[in-house]
């Protein structure tokens, strides 16, 4: 059963005022209780070591509406060791490839402006401007993944992207006309200091892109399991209206994406620069106003909703166990990681996970210790039941996996509601 962690007391790392707006009118509407880092993947010389686990609430400032933890682990317990790799997707390589190209064709970048992404990680975003002789340059605090970066070829700062590494970017490399943080606004406990950074590095035509899961998207389909200690802020359009304001910028346009279980991405300028806003940005606005984002009950209600969302899957799981059934996971994600630990899931309904990351196999699901294998043993040791922990990328798993399939495995899909397939 789950393991018992060192519990980090609640009193430390607690939020007191909203990260963007200062308010302390800030409701808690959420707790999943106490829980390691997402990514604290165990290697199995460390299963008896202690592992700390840390108070995991959300609540919403009911000034700016932004989204945030409650409990604000530091960075550098989360990420000087990072097992996130985006390239492992052919769907995240295909989605940063349309990027590049959409940011390229429309912002009419030239092969002498510099495009810098905070949060560069192994580069698979930059090494697509890279390809068409774009100067790049990454930066990323993960010195294990900074390090692969530079092998692959991509310059990459090894360091926190913070307003004064901002200025030192600026003396060495010059400003730069794109400025790109795919999944990494998210996680910055200072927004600030980065949004300084960022408006003092960005060109005057400059534009800052940046790509983060959609709250609207992420309450409408129960996705409790993005809430984690790794995202502190969960962004809809208003509150970020809010933050690049204070800092001289404005929103020109926003895409929906449909990575991640849905996304934003919002094209920043300086408020001085030349765009115009494009209409979509309103309707953004209006449409988060219709979806009540700004109703501390819409996020009572999904609180409810996430509960269901457990009892059912614990029911099945524990029905067809029952049944002698035997059940594995897909995906040793961070995402999954929170779903496990939350509904204290451990050998004792999954046997194991397989997972792509050469990084995770071998080691151990943080928490609840279920050991991870390479995906090759799915079809070698045909479990009844694959929960795919990994959602955001069903189709991609499902498609890959289709000899398990006309075998007769089964795939579980826990959000937005329990899916068998
Ligand atoms: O914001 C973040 C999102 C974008 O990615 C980061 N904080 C961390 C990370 O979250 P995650 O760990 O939930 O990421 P993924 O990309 O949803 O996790 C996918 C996991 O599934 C990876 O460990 C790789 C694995 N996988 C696999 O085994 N076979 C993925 C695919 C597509 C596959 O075919």
């Amino acid at each position: 059963m789950k393991s018992t962690g060192t519990r980090v007391p609640s009193t430390r790392y607690r939020l007191k005022n909203c990260r963007i707006c200062g308010s302390t009118r800030i409701k808690p509407f959420l707790s999943l209780h106490y829980m390691p880092i997402p990514n604290g993947f165990v290697p199995k010389k460390d299963i008896k070591k202690k592992e700390f686990h840390f108070p995991l609430k959300v609540c919403v400032c009911t000034d700016c509406w932004l989204v945030q933890l409650t409990h604000v682990i530091p960075a550098e317990i989360m990420f000087r060791n990072y097992l996130y790799i985006p390239s492992t997707s052919t769907t995240v390589v295909a989605h940063f490839r349309e990027m590049a190209d959409h940011i390229i064709k429309n912002f009419n970048v030239k092969r002498k402006d510099l495009v810098i992404d905070i949060g560069s990680n192994d580069g698979t975003l930059l090494s697509n401007f890279q390809k068409k002789n774009i100067p790049v340059l990454g930066v990323d605090p993960a010195e294990n993944i900074a390090r692969q970066a530079n092998k692959n070829g991509i310059r990459t700062l090894c360091t926190f992207f913070t307003e004064e590494k901002a200025q030192k970017i600026a003396q060495e490399y010059g400003k730069a006309k794109i400025i790109t943080a795919t999944n990494v606004i998210a996680h910055i406990q200072d927004l600030h200091d980065v949004m300084k950074g960022i408006a003092l590095l960005l060109q005057d035509n400059g534009i800052f892109v940046m790509e983060a899961p959609y709250l609207a998207d992420l309450v409408e389909r129960n996705e409790f399991d993005t809430i984690y200690h790794e995202h502190l802020s969960y962004f809809s359009v208003h509150p970020l209206e809010v933050l690049f304001h204070q800092h001289g910028l404005k929103i020109i346009d926003i895409q929906k994406q449909s990575i991640h279980g849905g996304s934003l991405r919002v094209f920043v300028a300086k408020q001085s620069a030349d765009y115009t806003v494009h209409p979509r940005v309103e309707k953004f606005l209006i449409e988060e106003k219709a979806k009540n984002l700004q109703n501390i009950k819409t996020y009572d209600d999904f609180a409810l909703r996430v509960k269901k969302v457990k009892r059912d899957l614990l029911q099945f799981l524990r029905k067809i166990r029952k049944e002698g059934k035997t059940i594995i996971g897909y995906g040793a994600a961070a995402k999954g990681n929170v779903l496990l630990n939350y509904c204290d899931i451990s050998t004792d309904l999954l046997d194991y996970i397989v997972d792509s990351i050469p990084y995770k196999q071998g080691k151990y699901t943080p928490g609840t210790h279920i050991p991870i294998y390479p995906e090759s043993k799915i079809v070698k040791a045909m479990p009844d039941y694959t929960l795919i922990l990994a959602w955001n990328f069903a189709d991609e798993i499902i498609r890959k996996n289709q000899e398990y399939v006309q075998k007769g495995g089964r795939f579980i899909i826990p959000v937005p509601y329990l899916k068998i397939v």
